[in-house]
């Protein structure tokens, strides 16, 4: 009786051992928006704040999207009075209690690709993946009072 009752408890603590870890996640995504592309335009972009409420730190390693055939992270510099923007390379850490922030202007989740027209109205999903949190999904609304100042029209002066 005394045995049986042990291996009940240990079968319990076992439990809620396996159950622990994907009960909290740790990666926030917020703010996310898209801005509308005109037709035939074949990238687009994505803004979003990522906050790592975790203890521990992660990285941004990939993402996707079903509506463009390739997801990209770039970021934006100022070359000779021309906007240029550039893939990042590697995995984007996230220490502990920190953000990384994707805005105009600044870098950007660029959808290339585009399998349509990201209309106003209508929403973007990205899948991202991180190191340690794995798969988020973030469905970005595509917002028609886009803020006016658009680094991807900059970007072709
Ligand atoms: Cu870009």
């Amino acid at each position: 009786m005394r045995t049986l009752t042990f291996g009940a408890a240990l079968a319990a603590a076992c439990l809620t051992a396996a159950a622990a870890p994907a009960a909290a996640p740790t990666i926030a995504a917020s703010g996310a928006w898209a801005r509308p592309t005109p037709p035939g335009a074949t990238t687009g972009a994505v803004y979003l704040t990522l906050t790592n409420h975790g203890k521990a730190p992660d990285a941004l390693i990939s993402a996707t999207s079903p509506a463009a055939a390739k997801v990209e992270f770039h970021s934006m510099s100022m070359a000779g009075g021309i906007m240029r923007m550039a893939p990042i390379a590697g995995p984007q850490a996230i220490a502990p209690g920190a953000s990384l922030k994707f805005g105009p202007g600044g870098s950007h989740v660029m959808l290339i690709g585009l399998k349509g027209p990201l209309k106003a109205g209508a929403h973007v999903r990205l899948v991202l993946t991180f190191a340690k949190a794995g798969a988020v999904t973030v469905d970005a609304p595509v917002r028609a009072d886009a803020p006016a100042a658009d680094p991807m029209a900059g970007m072709k002066m």
